[in-house]
């Protein structure tokens, strides 16, 4: 039975104020502060509300925001320690470049040196082997106002085709799925929209390491009576709590999601109204999964038929419910396909825009919803507009006042870019927040591949891994040393406040952008005197977009704590729920259904490699782990990555917690300790990617793409396990002290 709400009041009453609320005299009792900066957190696409402590122009600590609608004051370990990276001396305080023989291999130089150097090795290789020769590959811990920027600077400076982004090993197979489907790629919903529903769906998505704050919400919904299905090969923390838990082989989502609506339809489950009126290819879609009987499914999935089914009741009765998806089906080669069966559920039963009804994404990084809008994906303009496109051509050469011709077409995607690399046909490179050598698949190619490049500069605050293989390193700035917007896992753009300028002679990394430009000749194009002149021409861009900000200005963000788009005029408020009505953003406006016939992952367990990997992530580490792993009680949480595997396949290995295992695949092997947990299937083992060289999860992943999204098969490859001399000593999940003089690797 639902408990009761009970009111904050009611809570404080009975047990005294809650742990966010402020000891008296404030977190850092006794500290005297310059100001208080209110800003988001620098990490995942929460973007929760936080106040950063300054004094002398550093950020000494953080107090929480509670009047910010989101997180009301709420932070995970991650947000509360953020402030502790600016001051790491590792922090990259001027530009240097590549010097064998200086210690660390690199030295200081001028930024007047470093820029110059750029800008003759980008001639250089233009001159000899054409423009797309030189890349570029940015990310989306940046601001809208910077990944707009870079779009305009790849195409118009750079004059390169070939710019991508690293939300293309995040949020694509989400993306290309809303389009699709939906005409629109956004969260359907705001997060306020959990509360009301009646069943979560919540699948391939660790929300409570990964998304923390949202788990609040699914706990208010369960506060109401919400029934909870989870789909996860790991009994994640929510799981613990499901009502229905489908424990699935990796890589086979589609056949779940597949199973689900073959009994919807057998067991009439469906809103006929709403199929009728504001969807089309029902029909397809049924016959692509006639054959997908709960046996089947099953078998297939390696979960009860009874439960798929119990799963489908909860689901198909309810006049609400929200599936929540996230990188678990997204991150496979069928992973647009995955999304597809998602949205196939919440149009057969009709729910979409209306509240607590929605089938979403959990974006993943931080501006991972505002960057797959502002133009910096290699086939795309900002507004979310198509760059093969010749109207949105056409609108966005006539916003930078160029020739449409000198837009160049589209170019290769992330991976894609690098095995060009590989194979000698881009020879030079530039990044910004971008780290592939810990983050793309199969480590060993790409660290060949960067090895090959005859030009790559980094900007970066740390020495990233990949930058250790740059020629020249620009010292950039961290999150709280600018200022901009960035766009929410909910579609809410929020303004990110500087706290601090950029310490010793590191820049921001717009004006390092700006002035490459000028260098390149190309000023014209880039006459900006701020970041808030960046985001008034963007949001021009975006007009007549999909993704439409022309609405919002740097001022209403800020006052109105954040504006959902689409927000098309100035006195328009902001469009937080998506569809309502049944209008679709398809030029019809219907939403379609598309026929998802179920395919294996591109590599699957034989006697060789028996056992199914899966990557992802810790709550206390983050990404390519450049920055948590700069945070001491961060690492104390989860130094070293440990390989997650079930009883029974420990019995059969003779492993204990502890024991030092080896894990090959196809493409490489490592050895790291094992973690033995019932919360995993028996047939597969799982571990975490944060870490880089020996101890990189993405020595052993896997290339094969997603034909449509390119998103790389992180969730699903074959590998063998086995026991090696060694262990050491892993006290419980979050901490592990290595005792052992044979430590790992
Ligand atoms: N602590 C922390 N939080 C983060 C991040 C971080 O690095 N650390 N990164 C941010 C970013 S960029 C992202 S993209 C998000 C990612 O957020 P999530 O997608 O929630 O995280 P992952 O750990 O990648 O994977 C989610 C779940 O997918 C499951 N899974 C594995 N294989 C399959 C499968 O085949 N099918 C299904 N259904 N599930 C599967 C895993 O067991 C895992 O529980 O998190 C964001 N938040
Ligand atoms: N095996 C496996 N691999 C995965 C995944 C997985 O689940 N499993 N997940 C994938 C996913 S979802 C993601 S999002 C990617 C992430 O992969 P990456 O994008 O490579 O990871 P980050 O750690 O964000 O790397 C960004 C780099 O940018 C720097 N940086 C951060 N903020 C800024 C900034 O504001 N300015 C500048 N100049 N630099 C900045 C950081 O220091 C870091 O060096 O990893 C992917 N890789
Ligand atoms: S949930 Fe995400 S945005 Fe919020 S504090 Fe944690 S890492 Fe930061
Ligand atoms: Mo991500």
């Amino acid at each position: 039975m639902a408990r009761p709400p009970v009111t904050d009041e009611e809570l404080i009453a009975r047990y005294g104020p809650h742990l966010n609320e402020a000891p008296p005299g404030g977190w850092n009792a006794g500290l005297e502060i310059d100001r208080e900066v209110e800003t988001h957190c620098c990490f995942c696409g929460q973007q929760c509300g936080i106040k950063l402590k300054v004094k002398d122009d550093e950020v000494v600590g953080f107090e929480p925001w509670y009047d910010f609608p989101f997180n009301e004051g709420k932070l995970c370990p991650k947000g509360v320690k953020r402030y502790l990276q600016g001051n790491h001396p590792d922090r990259l305080l001027d530009p240097l470049e590549r010097d064998p023989s200086a210690p660390g291999g690199f030295r200081k130089t001028t930024w007047d040196d470093a820029l110059d150097r750029v800008v003759a090795e980008v001639r250089r290789i233009q001159t000899a082997h054409g423009n797309d020769a030189f890349a570029m590959l940015s990310g989306v811990s940046l601001t809208n106002e910077k990944s707009y920027l870079i779009g305009k600077f790849a195409r118009l400076a750079l004059q390169t085709a070939n710019l991508d982004y690293n939300g293309r090993l995040c949020m694509v197979s989400a993306g290309a799925g809303n389009k699709k489907a939906l005409g629109m790629d956004r969260a359907p919903n705001p997060w306020s929209d959990i509360p009301l529903t009646d069943v979560v769906f919540v699948a391939g998505a660790n929300v409570a390491e990964c998304a923390p704050i949202t788990t609040s919400y699914i706990w208010r919904a369960r506060d109401r009576g919400a029934k909870l299905i989870v789909a996860d090969p790991r009994v994640t923390p929510v799981a613990r709590t499901a009502d229905v838990f489908l424990g699935l082989r990796p890589g086979t989502d589609s056949a779940l999601m597949g199973t689900i609506l073959h009994v919807l339809v057998a067991n009439d489950w469906l809103d006929h109204e709403f199929i009728r009126e504001h969807t089309s290819g029902f029909g397809e879609a049924a016959a692509a999964v006639e054959s997908c009987t709960p046996e089947w499914g099953a078998d297939v999935c390696g979960v009860p038929a009874a439960r798929i089914v119990e799963a489908a009741r909860l689901w198909g009765t309810s006049a609400t419910g929200m599936l929540l998806h996230a990188r678990g089906l997204e991150h496979q080669s069928k992973g647009v396909e995955n999304v597809l069966s998602c949205i196939n559920l919440g149009l057969a039963t009709g729910k979409y825009g209306k509240p607590g009804s929605g089938v979403s994404t959990i974006t993943g990084q931080g501006n991972g919803q505002g960057g797959r809008e502002q133009g910096h994906k290699c086939d795309q303009l900002p507004g979310n507009r198509d760059i093969t496109n010749p109207e949105h051509r056409a609108y966005v050469a006539s916003v930078w006042g160029c020739d449409v011709d000198e837009i160049p077409g589209k170019g290769l995607s992330a991976e894609e870019i690098v095995e060009a690399i590989h194979d000698g046909e881009i020879k030079g490179l530039l990044s910004i927040c971008f780290n592939p050598l810990v983050s793309l698949p199969d480590s060993n190619f790409t660290a060949e591949a960067l090895e090959k490049l005859e030009f790559y500069a980094v900007i970066d605050f740390f020495m990233s891994e990949s930058a250790q293989y740059a020629d020249i390193v620009l010292a950039g700035s961290l999150h709280e040393e600018d200022e901009g917007t960035s766009t929410t896992v909910e579609g809410r753009a929020v303004k990110i406040n500087a706290a601090k300028p950029p310490p010793g002679n590191a820049r921001r990394d717009g004006e390092i952008l700006l002035d490459l430009a000028r260098r390149l000749g190309r000023g014209s194009y880039f006459e900006f005197d701020g970041n808030e002149a960046i985001f008034e021409e963007m949001k021009v861009a975006s007009h007549g977009g999909t993704a439409d900000y022309f609405g919002m200005s740097w001022e209403r963000i800020e006052k109105e704590k954040g504006i959902f788009w689409p927000c098309p005029e100035p006195g328009h408020p902001g469009t937080p729920r998506l569809y309502e009505g049944g209008v679709f953003a398809h030029p019809d406006g219907k939403a379609r259904f598309h026929a998802v016939e179920y395919r294996p992952p591109a590599e699957v367990v034989d006697a060789e490699f028996p056992t199914w990997l899966t990557t992802g992530r810790v709550v206390s580490q983050y990404l390519s782990g450049t920055q948590t792993r700069r945070i001491a009680p961060l690492v104390e949480q989860y130094p070293e990555p440990l390989c997650e595997m079930h009883p029974n396949m420990a019995e059969v290995l003779g492993v204990s917690t502890g024991d030092l295992v080896r894990v090959t695949s196809r493409r490489g092997g490592m050895i790291l300790p094992a973690v033995v947990v019932s919360t995993v299937r028996p047939d597969t083992v799982f571990i975490p990617y944060h870490w880089p060289g020996s101890k990189a999860a993405n020595q052993l992943t896997n290339r094969a793409l997603d034909p449509i999204s390119k998103i790389p098969e992180y969730k699903v490859s074959a590998v063998r396990v086995e026991r090696v001399e060694g262990r050491v000593e892993v006290r419980d999940r979050r901490s592990i002290a290595l005792q052992s003089a044979e430590g790992p690797p």
